[in-house]
């Protein structure tokens, strides 16, 4: 008998020897096999005397079931070596300490939107948001700009591979004043008809595009206009205004502000203006933060009103400077870099 048992210790030791669930079913086939060393033996059965048959037979189905047994063990402690390696490979640690969400915040350049929004929404004025893609209507024609003036040139202005109702290509808006043109227009025609108008009292804040880029210009940037047209409007009112705006924002009530002649299409008279502060760094110097001026009357009729009858000014200041004064910031493009060392400083 010792030939069976040999046999039963092979498989064992290959079996035992296999680290993989394919190379076990080879293993197997070696002694079950239609040619594997247990067939062999059943099959010399036929050639031994009928009274030794019973018993080889019993002995060799027992060495066959011990096989099928250590087979079955090795399979399952494959199987279960698996497992674990699975289970290690996706353990999680539940007694590690969460990960908390990181908290986003505010651009600088919105905050300083934020706050200007909140500065005129206490004095009356509505805030009007609409297209950055704009049509040449809105953007210059309306505003007086001259047919062949150096700002409409492809030089200046980014366009847009699509045109509009009339047929004028689309562009990306220069300014935010188309969106106090759509405002004021559709303002102008819900009170046509009546006695009177309420007053245009408006902001509009945003992103504006223009061909332009160093260290000091970036062609995205954002700008805030104001408009503020009834029958009665003044420049004085423009300076009442635009000073408590400045002194509003940089919470320095001792701000001074001066108007130097300047020109706009879209404005007539027109005036640059300058802040200055009197105390801290910039103490004394002039700073140059908007262009203004009372509306152009072709521009109040172009908002469907008449001029004889309604005056206004507006005015338009860039959201960066005005960023980079009120923090002390000296460089336009750490606004679009990115980079959080930067922008963690404001939130
Ligand atoms: C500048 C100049 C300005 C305006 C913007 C304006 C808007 C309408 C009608 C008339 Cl709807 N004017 N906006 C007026 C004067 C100057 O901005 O250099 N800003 C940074």
């Amino acid at each position: 008998m010792s030939d069976l048992d040999s046999i039963v210790g092979q498989a064992r030791e290959q079996f035992a020897a296999i680290g993989d669930a394919a190379q076990l079913e080879e293993a197997k086939a070696r002694f079950l096999g239609k040619s594997g060393q247990v067939t062999e033996l059943l099959k010399g059965l036929a050639k031994l005397p009928v009274e030794e048959r019973k018993a080889r037979g019993e002995a060799i189905n027992r060495v066959k079931n011990a096989i099928e047994a250590a087979l079955a063990d090795r399979r399952e402690a494959l199987a279960d070596a698996r497992m674990q390696q699975k289970l290690a490979a996706e353990a999680l640690d539940v007694t590690l300490p969460g990960r908390s969400a990181q908290r986003g915040g505010l651009h600088p350049v919105m905050r300083t939107q934020r706050r200007v929004e909140q500065i005129f929404r206490s004095i009356g004025f509505d805030i009007a948001e609409g297209p950055e893609i704009e049509t040449d209507w809105f953007n210059f024609t309306a505003l007086n700009s001259p047919e062949n003036h150096p700002a409409r040139s492809m030089q200046d202005t980014f366009y847009v591979d699509a045109r509009d109702s009339a047929g004028k290509q689309l562009l990306l808006r220069t300014h935010t004043s188309p969106m106090q043109v759509r405002y004021a227009s559709l303002h102008a025609a819900k009170h046509r008809g009546h006695e009177t108008m309420a007053p245009i009292k408006v902001i509009a804040p945003g992103r504006t595009y223009r061909v332009d880029s160093d260290a000091t210009h970036s062609p995205m940037f954002h700008q805030v206009e104001g408009l503020w047209i009834d029958e009665d409007i003044s420049f004085a009112d423009l300076k009442g205004v635009f000073l408590n705006f400045m002194r509003a924002f940089f919470e320095d009530d001792n701000i001074v502000a001066r108007f130097r002649p300047s020109y706009f299409p879209f404005t007539e008279p027109s005036a640059e203006i300058d802040i200055a502060f009197s105390s801290g760094p910039m103490k004394g110097r002039w700073l140059e933060v908007s262009g203004s001026g009372q509306v152009h009357p072709n521009v109040v009729r172009n908002f469907g009103l008449d001029p004889e009858r309604h005056i206004g000014f507006a005015f338009g200041s860039g959201l960066e400077r005005l960023t980079m004064l009120r923090y002390g910031i000296g460089d336009l493009r750490l606004f679009y870099e990115g980079d959080l060392r930067f922008l963690r400083q404001f939130n």
